[in-house]
Order: C-alpha cells, then sequence, then structure tokens
C-alpha cells in the first residue's frame, strides 16, 4: 500500500479526472482510503459498478449523497457493457473541460480496490481487450496506459489499493459481496452474518428465491432450512452447514436473490457514530 500511495501521489499532478471504481452494492467498505486522502482537489467520478447486482433505489440514495460534494459526480454502471460505460467519456470531458483537446489529452486513472471490475471498465471503455479480467482479486498487477482515441487517457491503477478493513461489519459486507479473497472469512460465519442481513433488509427475496412460506426466526434457522430444501445433507440426516454457507454466497453474490445493496447512506453515518 505504501508503493501503491507514493505512485499514486506521483501521478496525481499529471491527472485531470480520477475515475474511482466502487462496488455499487457497498459504496463506503469498496473505497480505499489512501484515495480520499491523496485526491481531495482532483475532479472525481465516483463509478458505482456492478449496477446489476445492486438495489436501484438505495444506488440513486448513494448518487445523492456523493454528489453533495464539489467536483464529484455518481455514475451507476455495469462495466461489462459498452452501452452502459459509454457516458463516462462524457463526464470526463465535463468535469475538465480545457482538456480532452488535440494536443491537450484528458488524462484520466482508473483507480479502486481488487476485483471491482476496473479491467472491465478499462475493456469496455477501449471497445476491446486490452486488460485482464477474472473474478479473483488482485489479478492486474502492473499499470498501464491506453489512448481511447478520442483526446482521452486512461491509466490503470498503479499499485495495489486495499480496502479499509478496520470497520468488522466493514469487512464482512465485502467479504459477502466476494470483493475480498473467498478464504479470509470462513464460509459458515460469512452466510449466518449475510443470512442476518438479508432477514432484515430483503426478506422477501430471500422466501422467493427458497420458497420458504414463512421466514425463520435467526440466521442459523434461515441456512439451516436452505440447506434442507437444496439437499445439503450429510450422514445421519444432518445438514452440511460448510456446503449450504458456500451455495447461499454463491447465489447472493451472482444476483440470484435479486438485486441487493448491503449498505446504504444512513447506515454509515450510524456506524461512524458507533465507532466513536
Ligand atoms: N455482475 C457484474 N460483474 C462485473 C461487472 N464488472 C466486472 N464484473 C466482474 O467482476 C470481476 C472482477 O473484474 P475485473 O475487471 O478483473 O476487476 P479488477 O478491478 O480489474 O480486479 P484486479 O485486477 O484484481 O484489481 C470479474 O469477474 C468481472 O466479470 C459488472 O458490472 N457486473
Ligand atoms: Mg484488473
Amino acid at each position: 500500500m505504501k508503493r501503491a500511495r507514493r505512485r499514486i501521489a506521483d501521478m496525481l499532478p499529471r491527472i485531470d479526472v480520477v475515475i474511482e471504481v466502487l462496488d455499487a452494492r457497498l459504496p463506503m467498505s469498496s473505497a480505499n482510503p489512501i484515495l480520499r486522502e491523496l485526491n481531495r482537489h482532483k475532479p472525481c467520478i465516483k463509478v458505482l459498478n456492478k449496477d446489476d447486482l445492486a438495489d436501484p433505489e438505495v444506488t440513486q440514495e448513494w448518487v445523492g449523497y456523493f454528489e453533495k460534494e464539489d467536483g464529484i459526480r455518481a455514475l451507476p454502471l455495469e462495466a461489462k457493457e459498452s452501452l452502459s460505460v459509454a457516458c463516462l467519456p462524457k463526464l470526463c470531458r465535463n468535469l475538465a473541460p480545457r482538456r480532452g483537446k488535440p494536443g491537450r489529452p484528458l488524462r484520466t486513472m482508473v483507480v479502486g480496490i481488487p476485483n471491482v471490475g476496473k479491467s472491465t471498465l478499462i475493456n469496455s471503455l477501449a471497445g476491446k481487450r486490452v486488460a485482464r479480467v477474472g473474478n479473483r482479486p488482485a489479478l492486474t498487477t502492473c499499470p498501464q496506459q491506453i489512448d481511447l482515441h478520442n483526446h482521452i487517457l486512461l491509466s490503470d491503477t498503479p499499485g495495489l489499493l486495499w480496502p479499509r478493513l478496520d470497520n468488522r461489519n466493514g469487512a464482512y459486507r465485502l467479504a459477502v459481496s466476494g470483493a475480498i479473497g473467498d478464504k479470509a472469512v470462513d464460509d459458515a460465519d460469512l452466510a449466518l452474518f449475510a443470512a442476518g442481513f438479508m432477514a432484515v433488509r430483503y426478506p422477501e427475496q430471500v422466501m422467493r428465491r427458497y420458497k420458504f412460506e414463512t421466514m425463520p426466526g435467526t440466521a442459523a434457522e434461515i441456512i439451516e432450512e436452505i440447506g434442507r430444501r437444496r439437499g445439503c445433507l450429510i450422514s445421519g440426516g444432518h445438514i452440511d452447514v460448510q456446503r449450504t454457507a458456500g451455495l447461499f454466497l454463491r447465489e447472493l453474490r451472482s444476483g440470484k436473490l435479486g438485486r441487493v445493496s448491503f449498505e446504504r447512506p444512513e447506515d454509515m453515518f450510524v456506524e461512524e457514530n458507533l465507532e466513536i
């Protein structure tokens, strides 16, 4: 992180617009603290990526929240879809109207934590595969600069930027979304956290997916009931909790339970005050 901080600090004076890629399902926990600190005065577009997986109402709340600050625009999109990313260059031009002309390229830097979709976004903007994509954090290791041929230059994140993990709930949300490595937290533990969250925020989506007539009373009972219905059993007719947890998390991450946002602006306010 130290190296990343130095490289970003070195590059920033030659950057006109920072494109910060966040996960639309958890825009606060998927942010990197170094950026907030280094990037106080640069125009910035907060790309709320994986919009296809996030709750659209909550995403709109996040747009309002971010855009309260001068020089910041928020753009929900689906990096995989070229149509969805098409308005990003225009937004960059709006934020740096004097650049993006012959001899004065508009210099942008795409930054964000691992696995948030930076390479996918760069490929969609470039209209071809220039960066490696994969559902594995920290796949891209060497930075590169891409000319979009419309007087816009894109630089990939220089170095690795990990999310902030000192807030326990934020770290759990990151793990539930798949943003941090599979092995960082035990699946069973994570699934309990996720089931508890879903029971409070999106109970209908859980009931619909797993055909529950009534919602089980506790997170552990939700996991058990999913295991029973999906035949995740071990000898003696007991539920295979580990396998059920894996199945539930996979389905949740891939959007099979519908569009879900793991944090709302108002939750962050409450959590910050609790921390204090
Ligand atoms: N559902 C959904 N998945 C996406 C979207 N954008 C990217 N992904 C997936 O997210 C995963 C990570 O994408 P990458 O583009 O490799 O992410 P990255 O930020 O470059 O990751 P590193 O190189 O590891 O830092 C891949 O499996 C992508 O297919 C999106 O808009 N929606
Ligand atoms: Mg990458």
